[in-house]
């Protein structure tokens, strides 16, 4: 935290304290109190009130006045001065700035206004400075269109087609829970709010399992871990109805009722025998029947699945089966019972997904790219397929040099002399340094913005509590800009950040909303306890219209299902986030970058004294895609043929400026065509 302005001098009438909330990609979306003492803010605090919040914040959000801050904070417009990806800039004027993006980007429409390509995340889920305004400027112009698939579109559509929607239990009811299965998920890092509640139903005698290949800070605090391979969940789920049909442990007036192609899965899962399932997780058979029993005969169960399961190949397909799961054995009946992986899909009565205007396309429609796959598609050139050569990238809120896959392919393509790339940003990111300009963007702290979230059921304001540092502007503005510029006049171009949120949120009292900071969504109790699925005839899916009935889908890359490739690369590497990062946000805070000191991987003893690795040396992980450079812990958290090497570090802070990126495929997932980070084989040597 910055404490220059916490003297003396700042007097008690210059205190506000401004309501907030968090913007970072995370399934807490967490209520702020920002508190600003003389136009600078001091604290950001987690607002008591906000039930899920209840007053607490990650290490990592609590520190967000010091990124705001940060002295390396992108605060004026820039101009390329070098080659690229160099990171030489000259300052240049707003006027000049905007002028050059303008002609570059008129000069590409008029041609052909798909060689323009927006790339962005969830840097800030907000709706307003998210897609709100530049989804309607790609729009008007008639850009490519993107299909924003590097997170969770697996899991999402396999919960859509089982359940009708992103649906799932209130996360406060996990305080209700006898048992947890904390399924893919290292919840003491992604997701703390959920895991006080876990911790609240621990201490009034749950059982906690958790279902990771890695021993997480969140497995050390379970009951139990179950240490499967990655990528082998279906099998995992496949084996657990396999048990339960054995033991007629199954609710069958539950089935009758509500689930639509139970025979289906029935005869599925007989080709499942636990001992079946057991040898591709890697795990005793023995643990599988246990636990599919317990689960099943405890009322009161629930599984927080969450989106490490489906960053493989087979993602989709581990998703439906384990959302099945509850259905076949009627644990939705309980309170405290059920699954959540999103509970995203409770906001549609009251979002307008149509905020971007696709109506401005005006009948076109521009062809769509993967947001997994800009490598490949960066060099690729003009043809009747794919339509034009890429000729401009659109940067905002996503910094993809860094965090998509394969990305030595990324960096070429980013390196491309004849692309033209702006990027918005707070930071000269990987990314940012391969920008023919940047634009200096503002932070949740200096702008509006309306939220609602994947984790929990409320929706949330977010106040401007300071005005924009140095020449800092919303996004929404820069778009605004960027219309008028190129001669679009229709009015929803022009709309205000105020205007905007009342847009977003047609179904919300607004003026409520504001007055509040935020409002819970009317989702009902035990939402499934009497069925009543978000499907055309209210039951759970097993083979919805079009789609068979789920299996174990293998990963692209494992010892068991690419014994050539494992000749050579034998061990299966994961790289889920480390605790202080937040994607490859925050790397940059120097107190945060301190806690998470180096880039690492985890080795299990066994594989390490095989390759003559001791702790501490450092190593470089190796596969045909890259190599990649960092220190090697080797101990217990690492089960044996699984590497962890954590966080999505910045190029700029790793030795040889390759990240773990260099490492994943551009390969996809089985449903949704999100990536597969997690199912990767690699082998490591001493350096
Ligand atoms: N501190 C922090 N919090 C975050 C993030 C962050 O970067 N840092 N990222 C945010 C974002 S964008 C998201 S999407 C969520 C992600 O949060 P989660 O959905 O929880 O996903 P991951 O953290 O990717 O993976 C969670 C766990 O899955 C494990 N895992 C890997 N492969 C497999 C597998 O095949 N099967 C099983 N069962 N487990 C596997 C990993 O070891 C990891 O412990 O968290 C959000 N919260
Ligand atoms: N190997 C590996 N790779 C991964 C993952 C993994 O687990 N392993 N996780 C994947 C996942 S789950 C995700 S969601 C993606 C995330 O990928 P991204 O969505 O790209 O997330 P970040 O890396 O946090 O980058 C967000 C950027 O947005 C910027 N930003 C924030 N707010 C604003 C704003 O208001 N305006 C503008 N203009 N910029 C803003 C931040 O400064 C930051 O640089 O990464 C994926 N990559
Ligand atoms: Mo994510």
């Amino acid at each position: 935290m910055n404490t220059a302005t916490d003297s003396p001098a700042a007097t008690a009438t210059d205190t506000r304290v401004v309501q907030g909330a968090c913007p970072h990609d995370c399934p807490d979306t967490c209520a702020l109190r920002v508190t600003v003492e003389g136009g600078r803010v001091v604290r950001v605090q987690g607002d008591p009130d906000h039930p899920p919040t209840h007053g607490a914040l990650c290490t990592k959000v609590s520190r967000y006045a010091e990124r705001t801050y940060h002295p390396e904070r992108v605060l004026q417009p820039l101009r390329r001065s070098g080659p690229k990806g160099s990171g030489s800039f000259e300052p240049v004027s707003w006027d000049m700035a905007l002028a050059e993006v303008t002609t570059r980007l008129r000069d590409i429409a008029a041609r052909d206004p798909q060689a323009i390509v927006p790339y962005s995340y969830a840097g800030t889920m907000g709706l307003i400075q998210g897609e709100g305004m530049a989804g309607r400027f790609f729009n008007r112009l008639g850009a490519t269109r993107l299909e924003r698939t590097i997170c969770s579109t697996a899991g999402g559509e396999a919960l859509a087609v089982t359940y009708g929607g992103k649906l799932g239990m209130h996360v406060e009811d996990f305080a209700h829970s006898r048992l947890i299965l904390i399924w893919g998920s290292n919840s003491i890092t992604a997701n703390l709010h959920f895991w006080s509640f876990a911790q609240q139903a621990k201490r009034d005698g749950a059982r906690l399992v958790c279902i990771d290949p890695r021993r997480t800070e969140t497995a050390d605090k379970c009951h139990q871990h179950i240490a499967l391979l990655p990528g082998t969940d279906g099998a995992l789920a496949l084996g657990m109805m396999n048990a339960i049909i054995a033991d007629d442990a199954l609710d069958a007036d539950y089935i009758a009722r509500h689930v639509a192609g139970f025979e289906g899965l029935r005869e599925r899962a007989l080709a499942w025998p636990v001992e079946r399932a057991a040898a591709v997780c890697g795990v005793p058979a023995e643990t599988i029947r246990a636990l599919a029993l317990e689960y099943a005969r405890t009322p009161g169960a629930a599984i927080r699945l969450n989106y490490g399961v489906q960053r493989v190949h087979g993602g989709g397909s581990a998703v439906r089966l384990a959302a099945l799961l509850p259905c076949i054995t009627g644990a939705w009946r309980h309170r405290g019972g059920g699954l959540l992986l999103s509970s995203s899909g409770w906001a549609k009565g009251v979002r307008n997904f149509a905020l971007e205007r696709p109506d401005l396309l005006c009948g076109r429609q521009p062809r769509a790219i993967n947001m997994v796959t800009i490598g490949d598609d960066l060099l690729r050139p003009a043809s009747a397929g794919f339509g034009p050569r890429i000729e401009a990238l659109v940067v905002y809120n996503s910094n993809p040099v860094a965090v998509a896959p394969d990305s030595n392919r990324v960096q070429q393509g980013f390196g491309r002399e004849d692309l033209f790339t702006l990027v918005l940003e707070h930071f000269l990111t990987d990314t940012a340094l391969y920008a023919d300009i940047v634009l200096p963007a503002t932070t949740q702290l200096e702008h509006l913005d309306v939220h609602t979230s994947y984790g929990h059921t409320y929706v949330l304001m977010n106040q401007p509590a300071i005005a924009p540092l140095g020449q800092a502007k919303p996004n929404t503005e820069i778009f605004r800009e960027l219309a008028r510029r190129m001669g679009f006049d229709e009015p929803c171009l022009r709309d205000s950040d105020e205007a905007l949120a009342a847009q977003a949120l047609p179904g919300i009292d607004i003026e409520r909303l504001r007055a509040h900071g935020w409002l819970r969504l009317p989702v009902p109790d035990r939402p499934f306890a009497e069925g009543g699925y978000a499907t055309p005839d209210g039951r759970a899916q097993v083979a919805p219209q079009g789609w068979g009935v789920p299996d174990h889908v293998p990963p692209h890359e494992s010892v068991q299902s690419a014994p050539e490739l494992a000749r050579r690369y034998p061990l299966a590497m994961i790289s889920p986030p480390p605790r202080n990062f937040l994607n490859s946000s925050f790397v940059n805070v120097d107190s945060l970058r301190a806690a998470e000191r180096e880039p690492i991987v985890e080795i299990h003893p066994d594989d390490a004294s095989q390759r003559g690795i001791a702790d501490g040396d450092r190593v470089r992980i190796i596969n045909d895609r890259g190599i990649y450079r960092c220190r090697a812990v080797v101990g217990l958290r690492a089960r044996p043929g699984v590497v962890n090497a954590l966080g999505v570090w910045w190029r700029a802070w790793c030795e040889g400026g390759s990240n773990v990126n260099v490492l994943t495929s551009q390969r996809l997932t089985d449903i949704g065509a999100g990536p597969t980070f997690y199912d990767c084989l690699v082998e490591v040597v001493r350096a």
